[in-house]
């Protein structure tokens, strides 16, 4: 039990390195988006409602999120849900999310193909919950805007 739990401790170590330690030191080749799932049904970013974040293909990711319960729960206790969708509304493998109260971090990486995804939350939350979400931009670096 002992020995089990020193192997749990040291995988994570050596394959999850920093997502294991502090919140405030993440995979160094990772970029962290910290987003908000919030009470009014809305998905925000920096106070910026239904964002629309820009990342390169196959980006690796982590989706620091803080949900706050809107008006339903769901029976597994979520407040929100997150699934990304591609142009043709199918949904991105890897990226369906149950959202429960206070911050998770989801792993994800960045479809390879560019494009113009849709991230939605996939519990009713409340009645505004059809419009809860985000844009998942894709880009190759050439065909960002230079600031
Ligand atoms: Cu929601």
């Amino acid at each position: 039990m002992r020995n089990q739990l020193q192997i749990a401790l040291l995988a994570c170590t050596l394959v999850s390195g920093p997502t294991c330690r502090a919140q405030s030191s993440p995979p160094l080749d990772a970029r962290v988006i910290e987003l908000t799932a919030d009470k009014d049904s809305r998905f925000r970013l920096g106070g910026k409602i239904s964002p629309v974040i820009e990342v390169r293909p196959g980006q690796a990711l982590i989706l620091r999120i803080v949900a706050v319960r809107a008006q339903t729960v769901a029976r597994d206790g979520s407040v929100h849900g997150l699934a990304l969708l591609d142009k043709n509304m199918d949904p991105v493998p890897g990226w369906r999310f149950f959202l429960h109260p206070g911050v998770q971090e989801l792993a994800v990486a960045a479809p390879s193909e560019p494009g113009r995804y849709h991230a939605v939350c996939t519990i009713v939350c409340s009645d505004n919950h059809e419009g809860m979400g985000f844009t998942l931009w894709v880009t190759e670096p050439k065909e960002s805007t230079k600031q």
